[in-house]
């Protein structure tokens, strides 16, 4: 396993590598190496969908996408761009999938702790994949947890400075919300059916 620090100064050169090159041009590029049968099909729509009973949510995370924030998103998705906010108390069902040689993680935790170099604990019990800060590479888990209390907190990656670079997406739970909504960017939420 790599030093965390090791992991840190690898990022930051990749990012000042990455600036070094004209504006937009990190959307254009492919990522090498990925396995992309591993999330064939698989939408930005399915960051948030119905779960299969009543009061619970079906969540789809592909991290490296695509080429956006130099790979360090969920479905195209970075820095908190995308929001989901589900009622409290609803179960949520989480299928993490990494289809990159490059290690990432997911991790309920709150939103302030994405600017954080590490997240220890996911905030809700069982909000993480396995060894979260190891992170995984080339593969798929799931797991789940049921928050029971409202308020802002992010769907972040655990592996060490990911969240930092802005791999995390917000996840809003809400006392007053009676459906689940998800909102893309700057348009508006809307209901998950
Ligand atoms: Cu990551």
């Amino acid at each position: 396993m790599l030093h965390p620090t090791l992991c840190f100064l690898f990022v930051s050169t990749l990012t000042l590598s990455a600036q070094t090159l004209p504006p937009g041009h990190d959307h254009t590029v492919e990522i090498p190496g990925l396995k992309k049968e591993l999330y064939a099909g698989i939408t930005a729509e399915d960051l948030l969908r119905p779960g299969a009973v009543p009061s619970s949510v079906k969540i789809v995370l592909v991290a490296t996408f695509n080429a956006a924030n130099y790979g360090m998103n969920f479905n195209g998705y970075s820095h908190g761009k995308a929001v989901l906010t589900v009622p409290v108390g609803w179960k949520v069902d989480v299928t993490f999938i990494n289809p990159s040689p490059i290690p990432h993680s997911a991790i309920i935790c709150e939103k302030s702790d994405t600017k954080k170099l590490q997240i220890p604990e996911p905030y809700f019990t069982g909000g993480a994949t396995p060894k979260h800060l190891m992170g995984q590479t080339m593969g798929k888990s799931e797991f789940s947890f049921a928050p029971d209390e409202a308020g802002e907190f992010a769907l972040a990656c655990g592996f060490p400075s990911h969240a930092l670079a802005g791999h995390w997406l917000a996840f809003n739970v809400s006392a007053e919300a009676k459906v689940a909504t998800i909102q893309f960017g700057d348009q508006p939420a809307k209901e998950v059916k």
